[in-house]
């Protein structure tokens, strides 16, 4: 509003038909239904926390930014919503960058909101408080990029980054918000028009014709299919319609980490226990939200052994096709979309999978969770990983609805093998970069977005990087049940420095009583050295909702160097053993 008009009217008056970027800000999140912002607090941002609380937002406040960004990223998997992060300048927006980048590798929707400087001093490079041009710097990480200048582009420019994280595959959008904006003013109507409220923010994407009939005449030839389920796949909420697709076409199914729950992996096509075998004797595999990358090992090598296959592959990210192997049936599309027309070109008549193939993958199976299962109810005092694995299987067995978190090495390759998920979206772990420091973040969100209780299995390793959100959980009261698999260190706590006093690189504190941490904030503290006592300890949390840290005291030689990837590590040739 002009100045001159302004003036006419008594102040009171004018302030009522005034408003400014602090609150379009919030009226713009609000009428897009971004309900929570994860984030840490300070210039500029301080007042925005205060007043999006005031006006009914949830403002989640952690103890690093990094952790709300890893809240805000999985908060989008879990949601289909960006989940939005939101930081003080350079250095704050620095330890958000991380969960961006992290979200944009994971095809999650996320939006990284940051207080910046005033161009006119970045660009001189005069020296601001927390200088720096985050534009330049987040583009590089992220999807899509925006800054906002003025306050009547508040609107379009929360537009933009919705749609830019949730349409097509999804992923990180870095949103620039200098100082000034927040306290620039306008007509509080004409501020409510430039808002826009974004319609069918990601919109179906269908496949063509062709690619349905291609796939499904390559499917219904093959001898010995396979079918991938990735976090592409549980991040597209078709569950029904994929568990149907499934259960039609008769194949052999294999969950990726995130996949699991999708079908239980107790369902009688899960190949979870028979994986080597899958990937090597199978002729036709088909990817619905997997990327054949080094998870998967690129589609070729040892791992996939030698007899020819062919791949279909279902995303929505066309420049997936051909990644790393040939796909002779490029399916583009959204996953509910594809799947449903998968469904209808079946017809009536399709033929299930061949049957002595699927005796051959749950005969494999079977025998596989047969070796294990002696393992798995052994306890030993230390723990292994296995005994104390046993336990925290049967807890999720008993209370499917409950989301588990899991970071680590041994503790993060173990328990993905072990703990049986029954429901979609209910494992959430490290992703595609194997990335630590998810564990609290996660565990924080999963808590807030769902409403159901959180059970997070960490490294002792892992568990340090966000540690200190121990105390964000106490605060907000979370149900968080936090199990700590302490074995002194990365992998093993067993490595010595024969060439000095310092300690060897891998390994921590001995004996170090990590529950005592969450009784510094006033929550539940339990250290356990047995899979009975384990047992307890966690039905106790989970029943009370309380937040609540056990350390699990583990043997310390029980893990192996780098858990199940080994192989990925480089040896120096000249190493003295
Ligand atoms: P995983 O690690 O479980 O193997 P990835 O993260 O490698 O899974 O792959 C997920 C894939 O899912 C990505 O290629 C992404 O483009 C795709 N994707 C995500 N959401 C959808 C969707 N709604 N429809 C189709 N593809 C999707
Ligand atoms: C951001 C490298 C991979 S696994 C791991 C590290 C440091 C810790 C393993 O020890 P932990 O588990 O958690 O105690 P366990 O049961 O085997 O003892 N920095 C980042 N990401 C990764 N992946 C690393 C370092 C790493
Ligand atoms: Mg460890």
């Amino acid at each position: 509003m002009a100045d001159a008009a302004l003036a006419k009217k008594p102040a009171a008056e004018a302030e009522q038909d005034l408003t400014d970027g602090f609150n379009l800000i919030i009226d713009a999140l609000k009428l897009n239904g971004l309900t929570t912002i994860y984030g840490v607090p300070g210039i500029p941002i301080t007042d925005f926390g205060r007043m999006a609380q005031a006006a009914g937002l949830r403002v989640i406040s952690f103890r690093h930014e990094q952790n709300a960004g890893y809240a805000a990223s999985i908060a989008g998997f879990l949601t289909k919503k960006p989940g939005i992060c939101l930081t003080v300048s350079a250095p704050g927006f620095l330890n958000g960058l991380t969960a961006l980048a992290h979200a944009t590798t994971n095809c999650f929707p996320m939006i990284l909101i940051s207080g910046s400087s005033e161009r006119e001093v970045v660009d001189l490079q005069q020296g601001d408080y927390e200088e720096m041009d985050q534009l330049a710097v987040a583009k590089t990480m992220c999807k899509a990029a925006f800054r906002v200048l003025h306050a009547q582009d508040i609107g379009i420019g929360i537009a933009r980054a919705i749609r830019a994280a949730v349409s097509g595959r999804p992923g990180g959008v870095y949103l620039d918000l200098p100082a000034k904006l927040f306290g620039q003013v306008m007509d509080t109507q004409k501020g409510k028009q430039s808002l826009v409220k974004v319609i069918d923010a990601a919109p179906a994407q269908i496949p063509s014709k062709d690619s349905i009939k291609r796939a499904l005449d390559l499917l219904k030839s093959a001898k010995k299919p396979l079918i991938i389920l990735g976090k592409g796949a549980a991040y597209a909420q078709a569950d029904d319609a994929i568990r149907e697709f499934v259960e039609k076409s008769g194949a052999p199914f294999l969950p990726m980490s995130m996949g699991k729950g999708l079908l239980p992996d107790t369902h009688p096509q899960c190949a979870g226990a028979a994986r080597s075998t899958v990937l090597k004797d199978s002729d036709v595999v088909m990817l619905i939200g997997a990327r054949l990358n080094w998870l998967l090992s690129h589609g070729k090598g040892k791992a996939w052994g030698e007899a020819p296959k062919k791949f279909i592959q279902i995303d929505i990210e066309p420049k997936e096709m051909d990644s790393n192997v040939e796909i002779v049936a490029p399916v583009v599309g959204d996953i509910g979309s594809c799947v449903s027309a998968l469904l209808d070109g079946m017809g009536a008549k399709w033929t299930s999978a061949p049957a002595d193939w699927s005796k051959t993958v749950s005969t494999k199976r079977d025998e596989n969770v047969a070796k294990m299962a002696p393992r798995l109810m052994n306890n030993n005092v230390p723990m292994d990983y296995h005994g104390a694995l046993g336990v925290l299987r049967t807890i999720i067995k008993e209370r499917p609805d409950a989301i588990l978190v899991n970071e680590g090495a041994n503790t993060l390759d173990l328990a993905r093998g072990i703990i049986d998920m029954y429901q979609p979206r209910k494992r959430i772990d490290v992703g595609t970069w194997g990335i630590m420091g998810i564990g609290m973040g996660y565990s924080i969100a999963a808590a807030i977005e769902t409403g159901k209780p959180v059970l997070a299995v960490e490294g002792d390793s892992a568990f340090g990087f966000s540690g200190m959100e121990v105390e964000t959980i106490a605060r907000y009261k979370l149900p968080v049940c936090i199990v700590i698999f302490n074995n002194d260190g990365i992998y093993r706590g067993t490595d010595t420095n024969s060439a000095g006093s310092d300690p060897a690189t891998t390994v921590f504190v001995k004996g170090a009583r990590y529950d005592m941490m969450m009784e510094a904030f006033g929550g539940v503290g339990v250290n356990v050295t047995s899979p009975d006592e384990l047992k307890r300890a966690v039905n106790a949390a989970m029943d009370s909702g309380k937040p609540t840290l056990i350390n699990a005291v583990i043997d310390p030689a029980a893990g192996s160097e780098s858990g199940r990837i080994g192989n990925l590590n480089p040896q120096s040739a000249l190493k003295k053993k």
